[in-house]
């Protein structure tokens, strides 16, 4: 498919980051977005995503907008509802104002952190399990697919939701193994979130191919994802050094880890 002009959100983050390096080689073209300048990108717009009229600027004339901008990790819920759940619904908005057609978000694996992880021969976890949000965090981001269901049903925007494991350069825990995207995984899929026909709304698991999976990436491979990576060989390392996963551990026993008991912001 011919280049196509995105918009990134949370640009000078960590994935940010990692997609600015990654995705121009997939033919996009992209505009930078984020609260904080990027560094080494003085044309990238600086807004918050409170800014209804920056958005609206910031989208007109893109094909589609990768939407990463926001609390990556557990906050107060006022902080939350601010950043992720008000911020999405402004861009959404924006967005159809402007008629872009797609966005590609970031969910996370916190939307459904509460699902028990599987086990020995148990099955993946389908697409289709119940959403289980581990934090305010997690909640925000099932917050953010419905939106993004009701942007489709209502208006005809069409939304990849990513639920993103862990995307980093690598795995840093027994659990990531099986939650592990690498970022050149992560640009393949953003790119097919991107460039698949008719998606609709469609929820995908986001992570490589790893040995010790514990999600269905059927949706995913749908849109054209073919993932390369694979966690193993950072594996017999991890666990050495931090041991098998205790079953009988909370973080550990479920898809969220520890942000399923999280202490930070108890209480409220
Ligand atoms: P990050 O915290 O490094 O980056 C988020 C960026 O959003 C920051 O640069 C921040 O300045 C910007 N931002 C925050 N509030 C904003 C606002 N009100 N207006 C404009 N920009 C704002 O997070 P990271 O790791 O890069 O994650 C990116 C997205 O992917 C987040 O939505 C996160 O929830 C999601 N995600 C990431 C995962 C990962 O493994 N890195 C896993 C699951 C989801
Ligand atoms: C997320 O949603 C976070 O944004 C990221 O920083 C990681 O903590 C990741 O999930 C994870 O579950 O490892």
């Amino acid at each position: 498919p011919a280049p196509r002009t995105v918009l990134l959100t949370g640009a000078a983050g960590g994935l940010g980051t990692l997609m600015r390096d990654l995705l121009p080689a997939h033919g996009h073209t992209l505009r930078l977005l984020d609260l904080r300048p990027v560094e080494g990108e003085p044309d990238a717009i600086v807004a918050d995503l409170a800014d209804r009229e920056a958005l609206r600027e910031a989208v007109r004339g893109v094909d589609a907008i990768i939407h990463l901008a926001g609390i990556s990790l557990e906050a107060p819920f006022e902080k939350i509802l601010r950043a992720n759940i008000e911020g999405t619904y402004h861009l959404y908005e924006a967005a159809r104002e402007e008629g872009v057609g797609r966005i590609v978000l970031a969910s996370s694996n916190h939307a459904v952190g509460f699902t028990p992880r599987p086990r020995g021969d148990d099955p993946l976890i389908p697409l289709d399990t119940p959403r289980r949000p581990d934090t305010f965090y997690g909640l925000s981001k099932s917050f953010c697919e419905d939106l993004a269901q009701f942007y489709w049903d209502k208006h005809g925007l069409e939304t990849v939701s990513v639920r993103i494991g862990s995307c980093f350069p690598e795995p840093t825990s027994v659990r990531m193994l099986s939650v592990w995207m690498s970022p050149a995984d992560g640009a393949r899929l953003f790119h097919a979130a991107l460039t698949a026909e008719d998606v609709g709304h469609t929820v995908v698991y986001g992570s490589s191919a790893n040995t010790r999976l514990w999600w269905d990436l059927t949706s995913a491979r749908a849109l054209g994802y073919a993932p390369q990576d694979d966690s193993e060989p950072y594996a017999a390392k991890l666990i050495a050094e931090q041991g098998e996963l205790d079953p009988e551990n909370v973080a550990h026993a479920h898809l969220g880890g520890h942000f399923v008991n999280d202490p930070p912001i108890w209480p409220y």
